[in-house]
């Protein structure tokens, strides 16, 4: 089985619970002595740690949002001093200053505990080559992924993101077994691959561990067939600790991650009244880091949307997440209607045939209305196939290409409720992961 540290992994709930407790305990009285902030908030909100008896008494906390650490840039956050911590990495804000966290070295060995966890349940062992594409340096993937990794006996091949070229190159004569890096990377790879003929004999990887974005079930597909690997979900956040919050199990593909939850506790609350849901509802997910020692978080509201969930028939007892819907920040409203673009990402699977997984939304203001335009790219066999007697401006008037439009249109409006305007778009028009996360929205509004 493919376990990396069974006994915890498959602890009985019950236990489970009262190892939350007593490190939620110790993590409380631990913020409520070192970081002033938690004090002032935990005082004015008139609770003491000593109130907090289980994680079922959390709700008496009120959230740490992503302000809080903003606002105590760059150490205000830290329950240790600086000088006792071994490494800092900074979260990829796009604007003023970034978030900080710091990790002692007990922290780095429960990164790497969590990590190692995650990649045997992907599927990787001890002895395989993993090409870690993740960006090194302040990114918490490259570096985290990679003391996992190396926790779990595995070889590093620690070439970080891009240099697409060197990455499939590399590939072939060192015959890496497992990558690790966006899905959107994945994708490119992918098309690289295709591109310069080289076949799946060529290449001899057998797992990809991919995250850090959103991504589908049919870009799933799409990579396992085109790099003839087995794809699993890996989650994590830089506030948390970085990768290896949670992650799929590579023979329960599709029914969720494990969120690793003796050191993370998971809730899932209302994202207006902040009220936890049922288990399985959808909602903001919130974590509480138990075993954090430098910047340890209580009830931090990570922005995405999803559900958690038991799964009894599943390896191990830990509960696990679905596949994140998006970020409530990247949660598009448009004339009203709620819109995260991994729905269209869905619907497009219902046309791989003639369409593929690069697309973007291009969202506007027109008049007094928002406008979301979809451009996707069209297959490249289906374009040479039209292109071969016609010119580039009669194919997307091309009966084919018309209906192909049509349908997408309806199926958005359908399953959205949005009219949107679609943009079938010619092969290799769209701009592609080089080695980060994908930006699949341009806003221009
Ligand atoms: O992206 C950590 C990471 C590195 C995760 C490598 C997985 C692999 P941040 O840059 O802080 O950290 O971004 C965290 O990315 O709140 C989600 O919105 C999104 N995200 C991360 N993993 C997934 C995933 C890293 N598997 C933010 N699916 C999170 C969907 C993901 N979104």
């Amino acid at each position: 089985m493919n376990y990396f540290n069974r006994d915890i992994e498959t602890l009985p709930v019950a236990e489970l619970r009262e190892l939350q407790n007593a490190r939620l305990q110790h993590q409380l009285h631990h913020v409520y002595d070192k970081v002033p902030y938690y004090r002032n908030l935990f005082d004015a909100h008139g609770v003491k740690p000593a109130d907090v008896k289980s994680v079922e008494d959390l709700h008496k906390l009120p959230f740490t949002k992503k302000d809080a650490l903003r606002d105590n840039y760059p150490f205000g956050m830290f329950a240790v001093p600086l000088s006792e911590t071994a490494r800092l990495h900074c979260s990829s804000g796009t604007t003023g200053k970034p978030i900080v966290v710091g990790y002692t070295a007990a922290d780095i060995q429960i990164f790497a505990e969590v990590v190692a966890r995650s990649l045997a349940a992907a599927g990787c062992r001890r002895g395989m080559l993993m090409q870690n594409a993740y960006g090194y340096g302040l990114f918490t993937g490259g570096l985290g992924i990679h003391y996992g990794a190396e926790k779990l006996g595995m070889t590093v091949l620690p070439i970080s993101g891009g240099g697409t070229e060197k990455q499939l190159m590399l590939m072939q004569d060192f015959k890496s077994d497992v990558l690790c890096c966006t899905p959107s990377y994945a994708l490119t790879l992918a098309e690289e691959i295709k591109k310069r003929g080289i076949t799946p004999e060529d290449i001899h990887l057998k797992h990809a561990v991919l995250g850090a974005e959103p991504w589908t079930e049919s870009v799933r597909q799409e990579i396992e067939l085109s790099l003839g690997v087995s794809a699993t979900n890996i989650y994590g956040l830089t506030e948390i600790i970085g990768p290896g919050v949670s992650q799929e199990d590579f023979e329960e593909k599709g029914t969720g991650s494990y969120i690793w939850e003796d050191h993370f506790f998971p809730e899932v609350v209302d994202k207006d009244s902040g009220v936890p849901v049922k288990e399985g509802e959808f909602g903001v997910l919130v974590f509480t880091t138990l075993t954090k020692q430098a910047t340890p978080v209580i009830r931090f509201w990570t922005n995405d949307i999803t559900n958690i969930y038991y799964d009894k028939s599943a390896k191990r007892t830990h509960i696990k997440m679905g596949a994140l819907k998006g970020r409530a920040d990247d949660m598009l409203i448009i004339r009203g209607v709620n819109l995260f673009h991994t729905q269209i990402e869905a619907i497009l699977e219902h046309f791989n045939e003639a369409l593929t997984n690069n697309y973007r939304l291009i969202v506007s203001h027109q008049g007094t209305m928002d406008e979301v335009e979809v451009n996707v790219e069209v297959h490249q066999d289906v374009y040479t196939g039209m292109n071969k007697d016609m010119d580039a401006a009669a194919i997307w008037k091309h009966d084919t290409i018309v209906a192909i439009r049509k349908r997408l249109h309806k199926k958005i409006k359908d399953d959205t409720g949005l009219t949107m305007n679609v943009t079938l778009m010619p092969p290799a028009s769209i701009p592609r992961s080089e080695g980060g996360k994908l930006v699949r929205i341009l806003d221009l509004r």
